[in-house]
């Protein structure tokens, strides 16, 4: 072995585990990692302004890290990554549980022996002459109970940085698992970058996460994906509560009443934009207000008051640039004007960031660091991303700290549905949202490797991050539907409706929140609707509409409930459901017929 202790960094006073310590198992767990990897030296990661500057100067000096226009982006830095090494590998993302059953058909599975072996394998060695960095972080605010706390092992400075604004990292996480004792472990290794010796590997009854071969976010930044869905999803079921791919939003209607929402849409399906929304003039001048908690993950569990209470357990946004401008994203586009890192963004000739749907400047290089040529693609990556600090957002909730969360008035489904299905329809109670849910189906985008564009059915937005069996899980959906239980109403929404000519019908974006304020009136009992057999649907009528010009076929289809279409949709949901075999929940099932058959008469 390369590495002697003395060259193991210098823990601090506070690092090193007195006997009996709750932090002897991290001491003893990072002395295992060290010895398997051999770094050059181990950096203890304490989250401070002066560990951050130095690691921004190690990569400006590596050149992995490019300053921006100090004067328009001060603190703001590019970063652009191995050309194969852009998005989530959906197909080397394993569920390592003892029994593949547990695991279930929506996820690769790979026995714990048989991966450990492969990833231990992977790791010998493969920080020599690197630093590893040891990063405690919480997921949640530092004093909920409902966060939870991890520990990610890396030699990527990368992901260091990105991991201190998505997280609360550092000092006050390393005292909170030295209070409680256990934490999420995940070791990572960027490897050598080669997609042939790459693989991220859950192993949810263990806690553990070994990820090799990739820097990208959703792969690398342990605490995102990895921790805060697959393995929270798994422990979510064992203790009660959930772990959901879902944007957390408030909305402040005039009177001062705040409703929460949470919406699940899969990635790149416009969560960061909804959890962001401007209110369209005539709502901002009657004193409607939107605030943000989160845009991608939600943790709720419910409370004393029989609600479902929320906590967003990031504390920054790992956006999707594209397509963000001050039409599309206004917030977004004000949060990211400094302390942002950005990868696989393009430049302009000034150094300034840019991205397709930015605006019309022409940018100078491209996302590949070569001199921008129309003819080599789009300059921006189509999953290149801001990271930013969920602080630096105007529309940030004064509530998003908030140790008990906020509580949670209806929660929505959606998908990019091209075709059929309409723009928004309410379930009738829990069980028929719960079906909604899992029946959920979208167009697959960039934000993971494969076919862009592909229809495929994932369920509640979570096919990619789901810890364990879909049945199981859905059957842990529906189990919260208990005496006492004060649960939100469920919506499913459809923002990308097309018509005749491609064109899409619903101007989204802000108009959104014509949408929401029918649901809120829904949940008041104050809107009307259609109950038709996939759920309670909303004529034109039913939503403020003034100043949207809606086009005679927007008109009828976003409103329309094609039945014909409806009963191929449903024999399309009832295969995929068989899927799950005999461990699919029959109440689910029950649900399921029930209203195929009702769309026969
Ligand atoms: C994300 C994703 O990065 O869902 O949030 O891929
Ligand atoms: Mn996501």
């Amino acid at each position: 072995m390369s590495t002697s202790t003395e060259h193991f960094g210098k823990p601090t006073a506070r690092l090193v585990a007195t006997e009996g310590s709750q932090l002897d198992a991290l001491n003893q767990w990072v002395m295992e990692v060290a010895r398997l990897t051999e770094p050059a030296r181990i950096q203890w990661c304490d989250g401070s302004d002066s560990e951050h500057d130095e690691l921004i100067e190690l990569m400006q000096d590596e050149g992995t890290l490019l300053p921006l226009n100090p004067d328009t982006h001060p603190n703001s830095w590019l970063h652009l990554s191995d050309p194969d090494d852009v998005a989530r590998v959906e197909h080397l993302t394993f569920v390592c549980t003892s029994d593949a059953e547990t695991a279930g058909p929506n996820n690769h599975w790979m026995a714990p022996d048989e991966a450990h072996a492969k990833m231990d394998a992977l790791f010998a060695g493969c920080m020599r002459g690197r630093t590893m960095y040891v990063i405690p972080y919480c997921m949640g605010p530092i004093e909920s109970p409902l966060a939870r706390c991890g520990v990610e092992i890396t030699d990527s400075p990368y992901v260091v940085a990105n991991m201190r604004i998505m997280t609360r990292m550092g000092a006050a996480a390393l005292a909170r698992i030295e209070r409680e004792g256990s934490f999420v472990r995940g070791l990572h290794s960027i490897g050598e970058l080669d997609p042939e010796r790459r693989f991220i590997m859950h192993f949810p009854e263990e806690l553990l996460i070994k990820s090799y071969g990739s820097g990208y976010g959703g792969n690398a930044l342990l605490g995102k994906k990895c921790h805060a869905l697959r393995i929270a999803s798994y422990q979510a079921r064992q203790e009660g509560w959930l772990a959901e791919h879902m944007l957390i939003v408030g909305i402040q209607n005039p009177q001062g009443e705040t409703h929460y929402i949470a919406a699940a849409f899969p990635s790149a399906c416009g969560k960061t934009n909804l959890a962001m929304l401007i209110p369209p003039e005539s709502y901002r001048q009657a004193g409607w207000k939107v605030w943000t908690v989160g845009d991608d993950i939600c943790w709720m569990r419910p409370g004393a008051d029989g609600r479902l209470w929320a906590i967003n357990p990031e504390a920054g946004y790992f956006g999707v640039a594209p397509g963000t401008s001050n039409k599309s994203n206004p917030n977004a586009l004000a949060s990211i004007q400094r302390d942002t890192i950005f990868t696989n963004v393009a430049t302009t000739a000034d150094r300034q960031p840019w991205w397709e749907g930015l605006d019309d400047r022409v940018p100078a290089t491209d996302w590949q660091g070569r001199d921008y040529d129309r003819g080599n693609g789009p300059a921006a990556h189509p999953n290149s991303r801001f990271t930013v600090s969920a602080k630096q957002c105007p529309s940030y909730s004064s509530h998003a700290e908030d140790a008990q969360g906020v509580p949670i008035s209806a929660i929505v489904f959606g998908g990019r549905r091209a075709s059929l299905v309409p723009l928004v329809f309410e379930a009738r109670d829990w069980t028929h949202g719960v079906l909604i849910g899992a029946s959920m189906g979208s167009e697959t985008t960039a934000a993971a490797t494969g076919a862009v564009g592909v229809m495929r059915h994932d369920p509640m937005a979570m096919k990619p991050f789901c810890g364990y069996n879909f049945a199981d899980y859905f059957a842990h959906w529906l189990s919260f539907d208990k005496p006492g239980a004060k649960l939100p109403k469920i919506f499913h929404v459809n923002w990308f409706r097309k018509g005749d000519e491609g064109q899409f019908l619903w101007p989204g974006f802000g108009d959104n929140l014509r949408v929401l304020e029918w649901m809120i009136g829904r949940v008041k009992g104050q809107a009307g609707a259609v109950d038709t057999p996939i759920g309670a649907l909303p004529k034109a009528d039913d939503l403020t509409l003034d100043g949207v010009q809606l086009t005679p076929e927007a008109q009828e289809k976003l409103f329309a409930f094609e039945q014909e279409g409806w009963v191929r949709e449903f024999d399309g949901i009832a295969s995929y459901l068989k899927e799950y075999g005999r461990r699919l929940p029959s109440a689910l099932l029950a649900e399921q017929e029930n209203i195929a058959s009702a769309l026969r008469k």
